[in-house]
């Protein structure tokens, strides 16, 4: 089967693209289709907007989908920037933008900085919805180490471990983060759902 992953996210492309490459789903993007289309994620919760997503994707194609909303949630901040992660800078906000506000943002806080990431997941194939949640714990340090993953990786640093999510791979990333439990759940929960082989 195909579903079409909505995100215009290509570091969330690759990460769940892997985690599906032992099912007999093609996961296609947006950028593999025709159309891009504009999606209007004004829900409040990551499950609003991972449910948005899905949905707004699914009634353009009719085919099945998979979606995220994710975000970075930081105690000290009272859970900001939450569902406001991607532009937490502004809307045209970089990683580069959104890294230095949250420093900026914790330069005043002792430390250390607990925070956590998480991720919810959603299916739809325009009569099934299914969802299924992932949160790993961990803590920002003070400037950003490493090249791998996207947006607040650099400064995270995950309960346990002492390089950031940037400093390592992708295959480890995908072992232990957010997406990775959230994606792997819903992959359970596909398949035991019946209709669909995973
Ligand atoms: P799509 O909506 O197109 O999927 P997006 O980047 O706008 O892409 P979200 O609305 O879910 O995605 O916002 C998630 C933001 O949270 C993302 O842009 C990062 O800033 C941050 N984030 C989420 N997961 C992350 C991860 O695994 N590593 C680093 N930052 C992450």
């Amino acid at each position: 089967m195909e579903i079409i992953f909505a995100t215009g996210n290509k570091g969330k492309l690759k990460e769940v693209k892997a985690i599906f490459q032992d099912t007999s789903h093609k996961v296609i993007s947006l950028k593999e289709l025709t159309v891009i289309p504009e999606i209007v994620e004004d829900g409040l919760t990551f499950e609003e907007n991972a449910r948005i997503k899905a949905v707004t994707i699914y009634d353009l194609f009719r085919k099945p989908v998979i979606a995220d909303d994710s975000g970075l949630s930081v105690d000290q901040l009272q859970g900001a920037p939450g569902v406001y992660s991607a532009r937490y800078a502004g809307e045209n906000a970089t990683d580069l933008d959104n890294n230095k506000k949250l420093l900026r943002e914790l330069q005043n806080l002792p430390e250390p900085h607990p925070a956590s990431f998480i991720c919810c997941a959603v299916f739809y194939d325009g009569c099934t919805y299914l969802k299924a949640f992932g949160e790993i714990p961990g803590r920002i340090i003070g400037e950003p180490r490493g090249e791998h993953g996207f947006g607040y990786d650099p400064l995270f640093l995950p309960e346990g471990y002492d390089k950031t999510m940037a400093e390592i791979s992708l295959d480890e990333k995908n072992k232990i983060s957010h997406r990775a439990k959230a994606f792997n759940l819903l992959k359970d929960i596909m398949r035991r759902d019946g209709k669909y082989e995973t």
